[in-house]
């Protein structure tokens, strides 16, 4: 059986992005025989300034995206990541396996770091080493597959190194996890700068479509979204024309169709634009609807977390335990 582990962190509304990159491939995922654990990951959350009572909102609420999706707790495990201690016990032993050079090779440590310069706060130690807790929140639970956006690639190359430096040290102790990623919308682009990925917690909305969007917002993004000159008509480029192929990518990623075929149908932006807005409006509807219902009943959210807490929990404490083990520390 294969085991599937990923991950949402609380720090912003989720996204488009999210849903096509990630969420989908879970609400698909725990459909198989797999066995399937989803987490939202809010010790993250904390890595870059935060506000403690957003973070604790955003939190049940994207559990509560998560369960109107389509994650069924029948199926699936559904937990908080802070609830599960066997993480953060974990990240310590990870970090007294990883280096210092190969987390700040990481491309989001750069561009993060960059940021918090910029807007002239510090950088939190925990921004470097926040890749060494996801590494942990993945092999805590011998995960054989990621799936995930194409931005977190680099990440669980990481975490497979250090799965593979810790077995050689010390003995097996973790499976060594492969990403997944979707066939098309694996890296959804700001509908505003179609060069940079679509993120929940950048600052400028206006080229994000978030999962609880009206759908009138929702038109107005998408109608609004920035195209690209020159007039070689409607064609799928990703490098040329970044800004077509991402509203390509979505309508395909909504239909089922291929992008490239998708765009020899098109004369006009004007009409593409209007395709890919009524598409994403009838995706996100049942996702809205059934958010509005869960989000009423916000004990019943916390219940499933703390049943999934529990499950995640015996999971991973003997493979923690046996990583303490394994790496020479004396049993209690
Ligand atoms: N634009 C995207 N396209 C495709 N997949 C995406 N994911 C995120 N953005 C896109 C995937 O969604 C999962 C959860 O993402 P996350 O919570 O780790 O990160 P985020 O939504 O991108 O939020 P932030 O705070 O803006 O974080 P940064 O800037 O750090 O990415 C992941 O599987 C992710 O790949």
């Amino acid at each position: 059986m294969t085991r599937i582990f990923s991950g949402v962190k609380p720090t912003g509304h989720l996204t488009l992005g999210n849903y096509l990159g990630a969420v989908r491939q879970w609400v698909a995922a725990e459909h198989a025989p797999d066995e399937a654990l989803f987490c939202v990951v809010d010790l993250h959350a904390l890595t870059v300034e935060h506000e403690p009572a957003r973070v604790r909102r955003l939190s049940r609420q994207a559990a509560t995206l998560l369960l109107a999706a389509g994650l069924d707790p029948q199926r699936c495990t559904l937990f908080v990541q802070s609830h599960v201690d066997e993480h953060t016990r974990l990240a310590y032993l990870l970090e007294c396996t990883a280096t210092d050079g190969e987390l700040r090779r990481m491309i989001q440590y750069k561009e993060k770091a960059a940021k918090a310069q910029a807007a002239g706060d510090g950088v939190r130690l925990s921004l470097l080493t926040y890749p060494v807790l996801m590494a942990a929140d993945i092999l805590a639970y011998r995960t054989d597959e990621v799936p995930v956006g194409e931005d977190q690639r680099q990440h669980v190359e990481l975490t497979r190194d250090l799965a593979v430096r810790f077995n050689q040290r010390y003995g097996h102790t973790f499976t060594v996890p492969r990403a997944t990623h979707p066939a098309v919308a694996a890296r959804v682009m700001d509908l505003q700068e179609p060069t940079s990925k679509m993120g929940k917690s950048d600052a400028n909305g206006a080229g994000i479509v978030y999962l609880l969007d009206e759908p009138g917002v929702v038109r107005k993004k998408v109608m609004r979204a920035v195209t690209d000159s020159g007039d070689g008509g409607v064609v799928y480029d990703r490098e040329a024309r970044p800004g077509v192929a991402n509203l390509l990518d979505v309508l395909a990623a909504c239909t089922g169709a291929d992008p490239v075929r998708l765009a020899e149908g098109y004369t006009g932006y004007g009409a593409l634009k209007r395709d890919v807005a009524d598409a994403v409006v009838e995706l996100l509807r049942p996702v809205r609807e059934r958010h509005a219902e869960l989000a009423a009943d916000p004990a019943e959210v916390d219940k499933v977390l703390r049943e999934g807490a529990g499950r995640a929990r015996a999971l991973a404490r003997p493979v923690v335990d046996r990583a303490y083990e394994a790496i020479g520390l004396l049993a209690p």
